[in-house]
């Protein structure tokens, strides 16, 4: 079990909250998403390595920006 941290532009309601969130769960391995709205932070969970490119085009996906850190 992995936790990672990332940080995501442009969310401003909860439906983005939900786009980003139902994207990242479709990533293998992934079984919990939390995204703080307020701050733009997603932790993500997952029983396998989480492989940072695949969060990054399932962030794209849903419309918005992986922040770099
Ligand atoms: Mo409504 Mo959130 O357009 O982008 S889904 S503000």
């Amino acid at each position: 079990m992995t936790t990672a941290t990332y940080q995501v532009q442009g969310m401003t309601c909860g439906h983005c909250v939900n786009s980003v969130s139902t994207e990242i769960s479709s990533i293998a391995g992934v079984n919990d998403v939390q995204v703080d709205l307020g701050s733009g932070r997603v932790t993500v969970t997952s029983a396998a390595p989480l492989d940072p490119a695949a969060v990054r085009a399932a962030v794209d996906e849903a419309g918005y920006d992986l922040v770099d850190v």
